[in-house]
């Protein structure tokens, strides 16, 4: 999907400090400047959320501990990706219908988005998402 990438952050590993460091940056890796972070935690495994898309808020998306699978949807074409290595991001465009599925008790899912919380950005209903691509309100090359 043109608006989703799978980027593999570098990992900075040091013998003598025990533990790894990865990070991500404005202008490196990512195309807008974040306005907000937020994340989810406590999930039992098998437990699932999501079922939005966002009319205009662009996220980067990752898991720094557990294993979780996002399913993208852009109207036509679903694409899984599992998030399961805390140096894997996902930065994702405005636009696309989400279910995230937790594959392991405790998983935490972290989100810097481009703008603060505004539900008027969010799509909640899926007609309604089918009726926005029908209506060519994302072009999805953006
Ligand atoms: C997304 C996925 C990956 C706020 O008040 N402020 C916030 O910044 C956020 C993110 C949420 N909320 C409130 C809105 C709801 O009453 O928290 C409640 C739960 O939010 P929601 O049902 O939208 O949570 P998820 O897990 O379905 O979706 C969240 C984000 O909302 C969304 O932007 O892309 O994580």
């Amino acid at each position: 999907m043109n608006g989703i990438k799978e980027v593999s952050l570098k990992i900075f590993e040091n013998e003598n400090i025990k533990g790894n460091l990865s990070y991500f940056e404005v202008d490196k890796h990512i195309h807008f400047c974040i306005k907000r972070v937020y994340y989810i935690y406590n999930n039992n495994k098998n437990s699932t959320r999501g079922y939005h898309a966002h009319k205009k808020l662009h996220q980067a998306i990752w898991c720094p501990y557990g294993e979780i699978e996002i399913v993208f949807d852009n109207g036509y074409n679903k694409e899984k990706f599992v998030l399961d290595r805390p140096d894997k991001i996902l930065i994702v465009t405005k636009g696309y219908w989400r279910e995230m599925i937790w594959k392991k008790d405790n998983s935490v899912l972290c989100v810097a988005a481009s703008d603060v919380y505004d539900e008027n950005d969010y799509i909640r209903d899926y007609e309604e998402f089918k009726t926005y691509i029908k209506d060519g309100f994302w072009d999805y090359e953006n």
